[in-house]
């Protein structure tokens, strides 16, 4: 009974890695490969820190199966009492200092060029593309008019849409990230990019795709009963189709119904 309980609890670990092990080729992975550089580098630290926490978590179970394994061949049914060991324990409080430490100081460089303002490219560091406002549930979006620069407050000629975001490809942009009621992150999974939108705070955020294509905009922070509903279109575009797209917008925006045709207007005045 006590060989059962040891190897019951082998399986565990050993399906875990075995479950991690095969998930890329069921598509259970990263979606694709990242977008831009600082993707790839994120993607980089990501398999860093797999790696150490692979070999600790190898490592204790090894040792807690073999204890449960001697333990269960044990006859007198009396348990070992031990003080613990002095230099083991200085060892294991160090070791993992000294790799956390390592840690912190390799990701800085990466964090440093996602999140301070004045590491942010020269041309995008104050003229965003966009105004993202997180609100339960959705992703409200405030473009300036075509050639017109965003400002901090709306401006009557300003465009919206929801759940619905257009970047050009190949160059870095940045949005300016709100929320209107409650905390929700801003999710970029095909870019590795996450952030937290917090009320009351303008968050500027700085990406780039070098890809044209449709990605997701997922809500990565639990925020009210509809948050799985918080999913948006990143649309990644050549300049001229994102030109385009903001011109078709504006169009529709200041379409007042009418077509121009004096018939319609009959046809309309005569139905009351
Ligand atoms: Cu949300």
């Amino acid at each position: 009974m006590r060989k059962f309980w040891c190897l019951f609890f082998m399986v565990w670990p050993i399906l875990a890695i075995w479950l991690c092990w095969i998930s890329p080729s069921y598509n259970w992975w990263f979606p694709g490969d990242a977008l831009w550089k600082l993707g790839e580098q994120i993607d980089d630290l990501f398999y860093l820190l797999l790696i150490v926490v692979t070999v600790v978590f190898i490592g204790t179970q090894l040792a807690l199966g073999y204890v449960l394994w001697k333990g269960s061949e044990a006859k007198t049914g009396h348990a070992w009492f031990s003080h613990g060991s002095h230099n083991l324990e200085v060892i294991w409080t160090i070791l993992p200092a000294i790799i956390l430490l390592f840690i912190s100081l390799y990701q800085m460089d990466v964090l440093a060029r996602i999140r301070l303002k004045q590491e942010f490219p020269e041309q995008v560091a104050n003229d965003p593309v966009a105004e993202v406002s997180a609100r339960q549930f959705e992703w409200r979006i405030r473009y300036p008019a075509p050639g017109k620069k965003l400002r901090a407050l709306p401006q009557p000629d300003d465009l919206y849409t929801v759940n619905d975001l257009h970047i050009p490809v190949g160059k870095p942009v940045m949005i300016r990230l709100r929320s209107e009621d409650v905390q929700h992150s801003f999710g970029l999974p095909h870019l590795r990019l996450m952030q937290d939108a917090v009320p009351g705070l303008v968050i500027p955020v700085w990406f780039q795709s070098n890809k044209v294509g449709k990605y997701e905009i997922v809500c990565k922070e639990l925020c009210g009963w509809g948050h799985y509903k918080m999913q948006g279109e990143l649309t990644v575009e050549l300049e001229e189709d994102y030109n385009a797209y903001l011109q078709e917008l504006q169009e529709k925006m200041n379409d007042d119904g009418y077509s121009g045709d004096p018939a319609e207007t009959v046809a309309l005045s005569n139905e009351d």
